[in-house]
């Protein structure tokens, strides 16, 4: 018998008595999480040091309410692929952490249900279903929600709430990682940033107006690498982590849990998340009958259930404030049914994998067909199309080994030799960063492609006269000199959906 990661969870948790978590079982009144530059944010900004302290020093290495505990969870420091490697530096761990203590101890069961859990960033070739692109939002929110559960408990303080950082608020300053990150005798520090993070430079200044809320456009939740989840994933989420550090805190998977802006910067996906829910017809998938470990407040295992992070509502938080786009795009179409018959359709794809090779690269697309599949949309839904359907440029199968601070602008039939604009051009589409490519050379999925919503772009420049029926996609490399990594696009494509 192969004994997958689920089976051994399972074994784990079920010789630990592990209770189901019922949300909002607890009475109590619903608390707020504030911005970390209001005065309430800062207030709570003073308790997180605090507690980051006492979970780093205080709390016994292996209690569930340890900080590596918390950012083991999300990651160990180390591989994220092949399975073998990340299997194995597990087992290292957690008998380096647990040494002395019996096989049933129960934080070493919980440790082993837990660590290494973030959806969606892994692949387990074994049980492919384990890490899904659709989990991101609400397993990090139960991660998120369980860590304030555990500071609360720390600290002994129920009015705690977690900050969020709102980088884009349209307040340049904001764009800055707070101040009480950068003063170097704070729990709140870490000297590895990026070096113009900790000089309190706006961390988007290798690209300046690259992290963007363009997420906003989506009516749908996923719809493959396309729809709010995706989208939100790689841009802001993707694009602060890379902008904030390197492969030794925020800029990788396994070691971003390990820096205490990590969980601020989450806070505000979950914002953000909320915020799209709340626009209209913005639904939530069905949540397939899943269930996560987690530590409660006390350090003791929990089951919770997908569902049951769906809206905030249900654990009894809310935020201070909401985003609310300018423009809130209306759902296409009334009836869900036809929504669900709107396959992807290719238009455009590059003829062949591309290699980034020089700041500067220019591809042309042209006509035809990919190795995706895409079949042809039903008849009626055809001429809903001309009107409603939307346009995407997908950057599929991105490999890479190396790890960079550099992004790359990407734009639509840019003019050749043209310099190459920043954010505001009307052929700039969006920026790619390789934030979830990164330590995936060989095994990227598509759920970790990354799709640019191209339909105001593509309806503006051909209104302009600008744009050629078979345009160009031109990549151009923002970054140090020394900061050149090797990557390749596996595939381009342009598709309607
Ligand atoms: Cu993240």
């Amino acid at each position: 018998m192969t004994v997958t990661r689920r089976n051994v969870v399972a074994t784990g948790l079920s010789s630990l008595a592990v209770s189901a978590w019922i949300p909002g079982a607890a009475a109590q009144a619903t608390r707020t999480r504030f911005s970390a530059t209001s005065p309430q944010g800062k207030q709570n900004l003073v308790k997180y040091a605090k507690a980051v302290d006492l979970m780093m020093n205080q709390i016994p290495k292996g209690d569930p309410r340890h900080w590596e505990f918390q950012w083991y969870s999300h990651w160990i420091p180390g591989p994220q692929q092949p399975w073998s490697a990340v299997m194995s530096t597990k087992t290292t761990k957690i008998n380096q952490v647990y040494t002395g203590k019996p096989p049933n101890d129960p934080n070493r069961l919980l440790a082993q249900a837990m660590w290494d859990n973030c959806q969606a960033h892994g692949l387990n070739p074994s049980d492919p279903n384990f890490f899904q692109e659709r989990f991101f939002l609400p397993w990090h929110r139960y991660f998120v929600y369980f860590f304030e559960e555990v500071i609360r408990g720390v600290l002994n303080d129920t009015t705690f709430t977690l900050p969020y950082w709102d980088y884009l608020s349209g307040n340049v300053s904001d764009l800055s990682i707070p101040p009480e990150f950068r003063v170097p005798q704070s729990p709140l520090f870490r000297p590895n940033r990026n070096p113009w993070v900790n000089a309190g430079q706006r961390i988007d200044q290798q690209n300046p107006g690259s992290i963007n809320l363009n997420a906003f456009k989506e009516t749908t939740y996923i719809n493959g690498s396309i729809g709010f989840c995706p989208i939100l994933d790689n841009n802001p989420h993707g694009q602060v982590h890379g902008a904030v550090g390197n492969s030794t805190n925020m800029g990788q998977v396994p070691t971003a849990g390990g820096d205490p802006i990590f969980w601020l910067h989450h806070c505000n996906i979950d914002r953000l998340w909320e915020s799209w829910n709340r626009l209209p017809g913005r639904i939530n998938p069905p949540w397939p009958d899943r269930s996560f470990p987690f530590a409660d407040g006390n350090g003791k295992a929990i089951s919770v259930k997908t569902a049951g992070a769906n809206r905030v509502a249900l654990l009894k938080y809310q935020y201070d404030k909401y985003y609310q786009p300018k423009v809130v795009p209306k759902i296409p179409v009334a009836n869900p049914n036809l929504l669900a018959m709107s396959v992807a359709t290719t238009r455009l794809a590059a003829p062949e994998p591309v290699k980034l090779d020089s700041d500067i690269v220019r591809v042309a697309l042209s006509p035809g067909t990919s190795t995706l599949a895409t079949p042809q949309a039903p008849k009626n839904l055809l001429a809903l199309s001309a009107v409603q359907r939307q346009q995407y440029l997908i950057l599929g199968g991105i490999q890479t080994h190396d790890e960079t601070a550099s992004t790359y602008n990407v734009y639509l039939d840019l003019p050749e030799g043209a310099a190459t604009p920043g954010p505001g051009d009307p052929h700039y589409v969006g920026t790619l960063n390789l934030f979830n490519a990164a330590g995936h050379e060989g095994h990227t999925t598509n759920s970790h492609d990354t799709a640019f919503n191209v339909t105001d772009q593509v309806k503006a420049l051909q209104a302009a006269g600008k744009l050629t029926p078979t345009p160009t996609v031109t990549l151009n490399r923002r970054g140090a000199e020394q900061d050149k990594p090797n990557v390749e696009i596996g595939q381009i494509l342009l598709i309607e959906s």
